[in-house]
């Protein structure tokens, strides 16, 4: 593994990277963006190593997915074996154990001790519109619900899903018909309990869709790219239950959330919400791209055989990092890591907190955490003091995430292989961007 430590020898990004960041411009369209054009060459634990020789502490594991720390070792172990052994057969084609293998393990895992089964995909988007689509044919409606601040994917049917324009809908229309938005429980802006918010939510899909016409709710338990909300307690059971008295088919999109980012195994646990289809994705493969939806066995089966696949998807090798990172998160006990590492993110930020009113709200689970940012007196976001502090981090080593509909949300995702000493220290780094840009 790479030393653990903090250390910058250029400016970041530097001379090396960005050299590069030229020949990024040359060839790599321009609809894809970078935040932090620091090359990588090398990462593990809670460092990222780059061109210049620098190393930056990370504290976004790549979107969430790195939970497992960059190259984990059973991760590592299992790829080697299996690219050596095969890399490809197309699952439709000829079969292998692998696939099977993180089925079984997502029956296991996932909320709820009912039969169940999965597909596996190869990215969160496909996954999502697999789930549409079960639920579709298990329900024979057309009707999507999701809510305001989600984020679903990039595809057609899951820019339709995701709430936020720019930039992930602006002049990619038209979009997939049948989704219909509802209001979310967001306990900073609007003070409802869950109960309340869940029953405004619930009645305008009532009035303004109609439950018997839903073929599924599709909701992230903690709404991710759109600012991790954490919907107040209450309302996730809430929406679950009028979906199970309407025969809509209730899905827990725990990409982000999922396999112990939150200090559960998945973010609906923490109330004992039991979805009735979940998608995986992000931390499920220590960072091969691996997706999956997993779910009550007879609404999986009701998809005509042939009716669900795709050519790479649960590819071998994706398998075999997947049950390699469920292995890290078994043996680490990463759940109780991610609490572990929670706990210490809340108290520093309660702390800046008490110094910095711009600081609105903090909040989140285990280690998925962020502060709202905003002016003090009326509440109105503050991405310009947010986008300031996130620039402070990355130019002094450390690897931070905004999000937010309004952009106005730090946001932490640290890998959960990263030691106390590189947290505190990647935190007093935050601290210095908050005072540095008062
Ligand atoms: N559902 C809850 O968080 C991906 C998107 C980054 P894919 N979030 C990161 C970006 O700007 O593209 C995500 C998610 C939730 C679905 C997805 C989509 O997963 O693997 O990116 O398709």
């Amino acid at each position: 593994m790479i030393e653990q430590k903090r250390h910058l020898v250029t400016e970041v990004p530097g001379p090396e990277s960005l050299a590069r960041l030229d020949r990024k411009k040359a060839f790599v369209a321009d609809g894809v963006g970078t935040m932090l054009p620091v090359f990588v060459t090398e990462a593990g634990g809670g460092i990222l190593r780059d061109v210049d020789g620098n190393s930056l502490i990370d504290l976004g594991s790549g979107i969430a997915v790195t939970t497992v720390g960059n190259s984990a070792p059973a991760v590592v172990r299992n790829v080697r074996a299996q690219v050596e052994a095969f890399t490809h057969t197309c699952f439709m084609i000829t079969p292998y154990d692998g696939y099977v293998d993180v089925c079984e393990q997502l029956a296991e895992l996932t909320p709820g001790d009912h039969a169940k089964k999965s597909a596996l995909f190869n990215s969160g988007a496909e996954a999502v519109e697999n789930a549409v689509k079960i639920a579709r044919v298990a329900t024979g409606r057309d009707a999507v619900a999701v809510f305001d601040h989600a984020y679903h994917g990039r595809t057609n049917l899951t820019m339709a899903m995701t709430a936020k324009n720019m930039p992930y809908k602006q002049g990619f229309g038209p979009f997939a018909g049948e989704v219909y938005r509802a209001p979310v429980s967001y306990p900073f802006r609007d003070g409802l309990t869950g109960e309340q918010a869940a029953a405004r939510a619930i009645d305008h899909l009532d009035k303004q869709v109609g439950a018997g016409n839903l073929a599924c709710v599709a909701i992230e338990p903690i709404l991710g790219e759109g600012g991790f909300v954490v919907p107040a307690p209450g309302f996730l059971p809430a929406v679950a239950e009028w979906c199970r008295a309407n025969g809509i088919v209730f899905v827990a999109d725990e990409i982000q959330s999922g396999f112990c980012r939150t200090g559960d195994w998945f973010a609906c646990d923490d109330e004992g919400v039991v979805p009735d289809l979940v998608t995986t994705a992000k931390g499920i493969a220590g960072g091969l791209p691996l997706a999956a939806v997993t779910g009550r066995a007879e609404l999986m089966d009701t998809v005509h055989t042939g009716g669900l696949g795709g050519t790479y998807g649960g590819n071998p090798v994706a398998c075999a990092a997947a049950l390699g990172a469920i292995e890290e998160m078994r043996t680490h006990d990463l759940a109780t890591r991610a609490r572990e590492v929670g706990a210490t993110m809340r108290s520093r930020l309660e702390a800046l907190a008490r110094d910095h009113a711009v600081i609105g709200d903090i909040r989140g689970r285990g280690a998925m955490m962020a502060i709202e940012l905003v002016d003090p007196d009326t509440a109105a976001p503050d991405a310009a003091r947010a986008g300031a502090v996130n620039s402070h981090c990355h130019r002094n080593g450390v690897v931070t995430l905004t999000c937010g509909t309004w952009g106005n949300v730090f946001r932490f995702l640290p890998p959960l292989a990263i030691s106390d000493d590189l947290l505190d220290e990647a935190f007093d780094v935050v601290a210095e961007a908050f005072a540095a840009t008062a």
